[in-house]
């Protein structure tokens, strides 16, 4: 096999430009149990914007808002609403997964710099993906900060309340009518990615909803990207739905992995995040298509969480609401028992209540 040209570690961190970053921290912390833990801002020196760092598990995400009208975030925010702007990705070496991707055609959007503070220093690099989304190379192999360079530790008053989440199974992207190829192509030509899956649109075309997706994954597999285009139905497709609220490609969902979903979940309805939900009809016949899982069935039914078996095990995955008022991003909650698939059997289920939803917005 060819010598992987991007060896990546794992994501690094998640970042989403927002409105109130400083409300949206007490979401993540309250709602999805994220502990607060760094934070850069005026008292640090950066007089227009302000980020906060939290994390759980393996997961960083960090929140950052404008402090002044006039600033890319807030052009940012003005167009796409809440959304995602960097998926940094943890690398031994930025400055050479900056060369290895823009010489095979990424285009830069930073080129490598150093960064230092009195924890050490970290190397930075960024190429633009889909969107106006990037991808961020971090190397912070001779770094022991809260987070970068620049940021000082932070805590909350508010007692860390974790819910099990460990780490970013995969991101999702939404693009264009006809650019999911195009895209595939940049994450196997430039990244060095492979084609993992295909989905056709008739694999998940429902009576009305339609797409297509693809899944690209790096060499080690710690980082899967799908990429899902709109596909010609009977009604409007969920990933037009998006790009015409997002008001172009970017992150569609984000998927989170945990170790015991009903204990996961059970929290997060505690806490008030909302789910989609699939009609008592889809655990009827589940067993015939799963056969016998460990979990008991009733929270799984209760919590409505959707179980799916491909030939090496099976998964429990669950979907919540869009976070934002735009009908944009999502999180998805998964657990894996074996299974490396992306829950094929819920895509009928999943997108029926998808369109329940879309038509509820009128947007169907
Ligand atoms: O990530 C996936 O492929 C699954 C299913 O619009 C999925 O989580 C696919 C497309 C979509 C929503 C969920
Ligand atoms: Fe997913």
């Amino acid at each position: 096999m060819e010598q992987d040209f991007l060896p990546i570690k794992g994501t690094d961190y998640i970042e989403f430009y927002v409105g109130n970053a400083k409300q949206s921290a007490m979401y993540y912390q309250t709602a999805l149990g994220f502990e607060m833990k760094a934070y850069a801002g005026p008292e640090t020196g950066i007089k227009d914007r302000s980020s906060y760092m939290l994390q759980q598990g393996k997961i960083r995400l960090v929140l950052t808002s404008s402090l002044v009208p006039d600033s890319e975030i807030s052009e940012h925010v003005k167009t796409h609403g809440d959304g995602v702007k960097v998926l940094a990705l943890w690398v031994d070496d930025a400055e050479l997964s900056w060369k290895e991707t823009t010489s095979r055609g990424a285009k830069s959007h930073s080129e490598p710099k150093t960064i230092k503070d009195e924890n050490g220093e970290v190397v930075l690099s960024s190429i633009h993906t889909y969107g106006e989304t990037l991808h961020t190379f971090v190397d912070r192999s001779n770094y022991d900060g809260p987070f970068l360079p620049g940021y000082i530790k932070k805590t909350s008053t508010l007692p860390a309340s974790p819910i099990g989440l460990k780490y970013v199974d995969h991101c999702v992207g939404n693009v264009g009518w006809g650019e999911m190829n195009k895209w595939v192509e940049f994450y196997e030509k430039v990244m060095g990615f492979s084609l993992l899956i295909t989905f056709d649109d008739k694999d998940i075309s429902t009576e009305y909803t339609a797409l297509m997706s693809k899944v690209v994954s790096n060499g080690n597999g710690f980082i899967k990207f799908p990429i899902n285009e709109p596909a010609e139905g009977k009604k409007k497709s969920q990933i037009e739905e998006y790009i015409d609220f997002y008001k172009g490609p970017g992150v569609q969902h984000i998927a989170i992995a945990t170790d015991d979903i009903i204990h996961t979940v059970s929290e997060m309805r505690k806490r008030g995040v909302e789910f989609l939900n699939v009609p008592d009809t889809y655990y009827k016949d589940l067993s015939d298509r799963v056969g016998t899982i460990e979990e008991d069935m009733k929270p799984i039914q209760d919590l409505n969480i959707l179980v799916d078996r491909d030939n090496e095990g099976y998964l429990l995955q669950i979907f919540t609401k869009p976070i934002q008022d735009r009908p944009t991003v999502f999180f998805e909650i998964i657990q894996r028992k074996g299974a490396k698939s992306f829950g094929k059997g819920n895509f009928k289920a999943l997108f029926e209540a998808i369109e329940r939803e879309q038509e509820l917005r009128g947007n169907l």
